[in-house]
């Protein structure tokens, strides 16, 4: 069924789908590493690039095709690109788009590793990066050198929750003549359109809201320029982080759902700030459906929805948050996000102990800041879980 001209939410249920020779309903797993040519020609021509037929798992694959298509379709994409993880598809970014004597601005507030591979990994090959805080768009400018390639966003970022004008940067990005780069995993496709507001690339960890469920790790790319596609899936095929066949099948099955878990756990997200906010062991709290949020209003003009995730310090410190995690009992302590449990986690020592601690303060990545992901359980039993850790904390 064509669905380039249907709603969000035909779009997730049938964009990409195929039919096989079955009728099957939903898209097969095609678990297989390679497909067989009718004859040397054909094999030549799938090579050459002539006819599109498959060739190898690595290089494309019926199941991870559908995927792809449907996720291109949600981000008014091109293509898209499966990866077998959020850091596969910021990996494969950045090799397709930087080399030798490159420059790459980031967020300073970014997924622990995405910054870290910058500044461990890159850097052996003479790439250059500068962490800024995004959210001042004057502090972009300032930061672009003859050598800049590449202007890459978080948005909302991981953990500060700090948003960044995508407007803004891609008309920073015209000027300049940068790729402007946007992790959208935070919002999904289904709060935010990175592409719609000026992006040339939208990444996710598809392991978040996208599948949903917390049981397995993936990522993809987007992007609206045939050209630019083509050099990031290059280096996704040559550096080999494409998702696997059965790990495309569960990303289908999680995702048909994504506009109704977010609605859902947005709601739930909504009370649950209220609540941290007006209690009085509750320091400060970073969400942007909250008045106090520095960007509410920006939130309001690139997301449709403030979305289901919060930071927020204590009274008591990074002491009283290490017991408030010590203490939940329905949310769970543990790492990744956007699923349908909630959980908590400590970023400075968790997902961002990779970030030098100069770092971490400099992006606002303070001791005290607890991470909370909220899920699509009752909102009452997620309050009550908090009331009572928050005695004890
Ligand atoms: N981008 C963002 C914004 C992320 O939060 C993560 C993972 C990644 C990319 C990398 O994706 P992965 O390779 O894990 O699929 N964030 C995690 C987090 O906050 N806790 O655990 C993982």
């Amino acid at each position: 069924m064509k669905t380039t001209d249907k709603g969000f939410n035909t779009k997730l249920i049938h964009a990409g789908a195929f039919e096989d020779e079955y009728g099957s309903v939903s898209v097969p797993i095609y678990q297989t590493s390679t497909f067989k040519f009718k004859n040397a020609q054909e094999g030549a021509d799938c090579f050459s690039g002539k006819s599109g037929g498959f060739i190898y798992t690595r290089i494309g694959n019926p199941t991870i095709r559908a995927f792809e298509k449907k996720i291109a379709e949600l981000e008014n994409g091109y293509e898209g690109i499966a990866t077998s993880s959020g850091m596969g598809a910021i990996t494969s970014v950045y090799m397709a788009l930087l080399g030798a004597g490159s420059h790459i601005i980031s967020s300073e507030a970014v997924y622990g590793p995405a910054r870290g591979v910058l500044e461990q990994d890159f850097s052996r090959f003479n790439v250059e990066a500068s962490f800024v805080n995004t959210s001042d768009i004057e502090k972009v400018r300032a930061s672009v050198k003859p050598n800049t390639k590449v202007l890459y966003i978080e948005t909302p970022a991981n953990p500060t929750m700090d948003i960044t004008d995508i407007a803004a940067c891609s008309r920073i990005a015209r000027e300049c003549n940068l790729i402007l780069v946007v992790d959208n995993t935070f919002s999904s496709p289904y709060l935010q359109k990175p592409l719609d507001f000026g992006a040339d690339v939208v990444l996710h960890s598809v392991t978040k809201f996208i599948n949903g469920h917390a049981d397995i790790v993936g990522g993809v790319i987007v992007t609206k320029d045939p050209g630019i596609y083509k050099r990031i899936r290059h280096s996704m095929v040559y550096m080999g982080c494409n998702m696997d066949p059965t790990q495309a099948f569960m990303v289908l099955r999680g995702v048909k759902t994504l506009a109704i878990r977010i609605e859902r756990a947005q709601e739930n997200a909504i009370k649950v700030a209220f609540y941290l906010q007006s209690h009085p062991k509750v320091a400060w709290i970073k969400y942007p459906g909250l008045e106090s949020h520095p960007q509410s209003q920006l939130a309001k003009t690139q997301m449709k929805g403030p979305g289901s995730m919060m930071s927020f310090g204590l009274t008591g410190g990074f002491n009283a948050g290490k017991r408030l995690m010590d203490n939940v009992h329905l949310a769970t302590l543990a790492v990744s996000l956007g699923g349908v449990e909630t959980l908590i986690q400590h970023p400075a020592s968790m997902t961002h102990a990779a970030v030098s601690k100069e770092s971490k303060l400099a992006a606002g990545i303070s001791d005290d800041l607890v991470r909370f992901s909220v899920g699509i359980e009752d909102a009452e039993d997620i309050i009550s879980d908090l009331r009572d850790a928050l005695e004890n904390a």
